[in-house]
């Protein structure tokens, strides 16, 4: 098996200010389907193409933004290994039993210098999808509830000590870097597009003083089209738009950026490159973020709100 350690982003927790609203959203907007609720109220959500139990965990809460971002590994022998290894580096790290998250195994939990609760955990149950796993159907109607994204893709996440986050994932997790920037005048840098796959990315990060903070959570597309087809939803339900439909230069995505009812920034994101970790990481300057299309390669600009507006 050439996937080993972390394999991939299995769920992230955000916050809702109105629950309901934001299950009326991540359901029937964006088109995920429940697939259960906890005692403590907590509701969990999948997208179409997703196996296992839930993705996306929603809790009532008074701000916005994400408690927590889980990847599943291969077996319970990599949490192990990879709890010596967070604590031979001087990191914190916890165990959370079994069953506390609905249908999902014990995590292992670490605090990441960028203020972000990473999360790592074998098991999860499989619940399998509306395709079936033996002569699977070509289509369902749950491709074209609402928005209809296929999986949960990714997060970038906002906070400081980008350095050291670089140096836990590419050293510690297995990730390699597939793109970063560099801050203005500055080798530093400032940005990081992570996998552990060979995806675009799977994870990311941009330099910013606020610790654990949340730019977007991003859902994937299986086409342009269909992320244009999410512009036309996002239009109908009032939904407010970010950036886009255009294309990131970094990663070569095509995106919208929009807002859930709680101001969490979501991405409908399709298409993009492959990473592998023998290549060498794609450099962009922070003219070439901005002004080169990194960022929005129809508009070549920075917009204020990719600074500025997270949660
Ligand atoms: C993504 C993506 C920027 C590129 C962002 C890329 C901010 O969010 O999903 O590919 O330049
Ligand atoms: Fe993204």
């Amino acid at each position: 098996m050439a996937l080993t350690g972390v394999l991939r982003p299995g769920h992230v927790q955000l916050r809702m200010l109105d629950l309901e609203e934001g299950v009326r959203f991540y359901r029937d907007v964006l088109g995920l389907e429940e697939t259960g609720r906890d005692a403590a109220g907590r509701v969990y959500l999948k997208a179409w193409d997703e196996r296992d139990h839930h993705s996306i965990v929603l809790r009532q809460a008074d701000r916005a933004g994400l408690d927590f971002f889980g990847f599943k590994v291969a077996g319970s022998a990599d949490l192990d290994r990879f709890e010596a290894e967070l604590r031979d580096d001087g990191l914190k790290t916890e165990r959370i039993p079994a069953g506390e998250l609905l249908e999902t195994g014990e995590r292992l939990r670490f605090e990441l210098p960028s203020g972000h609760l990473i999360e790592l955990y074998a098991e999860k149950t499989f619940v399998g999808s509306h395709f079936g796993q033996k002569d699977p159907k070509p289509w369902t109607p749950h491709q074209d509830r609402g928005i209809a994204p296929m999986r949960f893709d990714h997060a970038l996440l906002y906070g400081p000590n980008v350095d050291r986050v670089l140096d836990i994932f590419t050293r510690i997790l297995g990730f390699h870097l597939a793109e970063y920037v560099t801050l203005p005048d500055s080798d530093v840098k400032g940005a990081l597009w992570l996998c552990c796959s060979n995806k675009a990315h799977d994870i990311a990060f941009v330099i910013h003083p606020e610790p654990g903070k949340l730019h977007h959570v991003s859902f994937y597309m299986e086409s342009i089209d269909r992320v244009f087809r999410a512009a036309d939803i996002m239009a109908a339900h009032d939904i407010k738009v970010d950036i886009g439909p255009t294309r990131h230069g970094i990663t070569r995505g095509g995106t919208i950026y929009a807002w859930d009812p709680s101001g969490n920034r979501f991405e409908t994101f399709s298409g993009g490159n492959s990473s592998y970790p023998d290549l060498p990481p794609i450099a962009w300057t922070w003219e070439g973020l901005g002004e080169g299309g990194g960022l929005d390669v129809a508009h070549r600009k920075m917009h204020e709100t990719f600074l500025t507006v997270v949660t």
